[in-house]
């Protein structure tokens, strides 16, 4: 029998190049939402794929920006640590598009000396000239990189590409046990898909003040049961994210409570609740209990 394989594999990016899709074509699953929206991503998160002779470990990680405030800084520093320990690392761009937006990062990548994949995505919305001329573009500006034209969303090429980082992977045991499929609890995925309705039907600045809390998860057999707290950072936007009559915070519930029931595969109740926490994204001290490192 074939040694087994197991390794690193870290997406970076810009914002909204499909990441996120990317990754969850590869696990299968719905582990990392995905919004039109930049800075849907916040962690780092890993997706695990298993099979009888490989583990390849995905994370996918926030786009790649100039950090604003402390929440942001702490999302950069996830997507610095996916250099530092990847068996192959994937550059994902998409079509039409020059280079990162920070250059250090493109250093990053220039030097890096492990094995870098230049995924070239959504070429289902792209001529083939176009697609072409920017084949040849990146060449030219990473000459060391393995370049795949893909449609994460499409999948097109997503299994040769899948098929490539197994290649890649070095000899190893598995880091994981083989039934895992992700690091983060089951309550993430509870905040995730609430932080994802709230993106898509909010508008400006709510999505991004907003941090998710699930305070209760209690499974049974028929049926799971959660509790969750909506946190804002002023009392203003506690009113835009419960509506008129509560109706724009119910349906958040509604769609959330769709989207569990399938990833869990049971029955879901779920009960939301809003709550002011004054500037939490600049605090220290809540920025940690929410799981990230300032
Ligand atoms: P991320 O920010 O890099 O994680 O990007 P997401 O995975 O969240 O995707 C951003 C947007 O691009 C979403 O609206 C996706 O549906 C869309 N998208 C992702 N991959 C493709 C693709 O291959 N083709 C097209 N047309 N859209 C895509
Ligand atoms: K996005
Ligand atoms: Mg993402």
């Amino acid at each position: 029998m074939a040694k087994h394989k197991a390794g690193f594999v870290n997406i970076v990016g810009n914002p909204n190049v499909g990441k996120s899709t990317l990754m969850n074509a590869f696990v299968g699953e719905k582990l990392s939402i995905i919004t039109s929206k930049a800075q849907t991503t916040r962690h780092r998160i890993l997706g695990i794929v298993n099979g009888d002779d490989f583990q390849m470990i995905l994370s996918d990680t926030p786009g790649i920006i100039k950090p604003a405030y402390e929440l942001q800084s702490s999302m950069m520093d996830f997507v610095k640590s996916a250099f530092e320990d990847a068996d192959v690392l994937i550059y994902m761009v998409e079509i039409g598009e020059k280079a990162l937006k920070d250059e250090s990062f493109f250093e990053k990548i220039k030097n890096s000396t492990m094995p870098v994949l230049l995924l070239l995505n959504k070429i289902d919305i792209s001529e083939q000239n176009v697609l072409e001329e920017q084949v040849q573009y990146w060449q030219e500006q990473l000459p060391r990189a393995e370049i795949h034209p893909i449609s994460a969303l499409q999948n097109f090429n997503v299994k040769e590409v899948f098929e490539r980082i197994i290649e890649l992977l070095p000899e190893s045991p598995p880091y994981y046990p083989k039934e895992q499929l992700t690091d983060r609890p089951e309550r993430f995925f509870v905040n995730e898909t609430i932080r994802e309705k709230i993106l898509q039907h909010y508008k400006k600045e709510i999505p991004y003040a907003v941090e998710i809390e699930t305070e209760e998860f209690i499974e049974d057999e028929e049926i799971i049961r959660m509790r969750s707290v909506i946190m804002v950072e002023r009392d203003s936007q506690k009113g835009i994210i419960i509506g008129h009559k509560g109706n724009a915070l119910k349906r958040v519930g509604v769609e959330a409570r769709k989207d569990l029931e399938k990833f869990f595969d049971k029955q879901v109740h779920i009960e939301l609740y809003v709550k002011v926490n004054k500037n939490w994204r600049s605090n220290p001290n809540q920025l940690r209990r929410f799981g990230y490192n300032p």
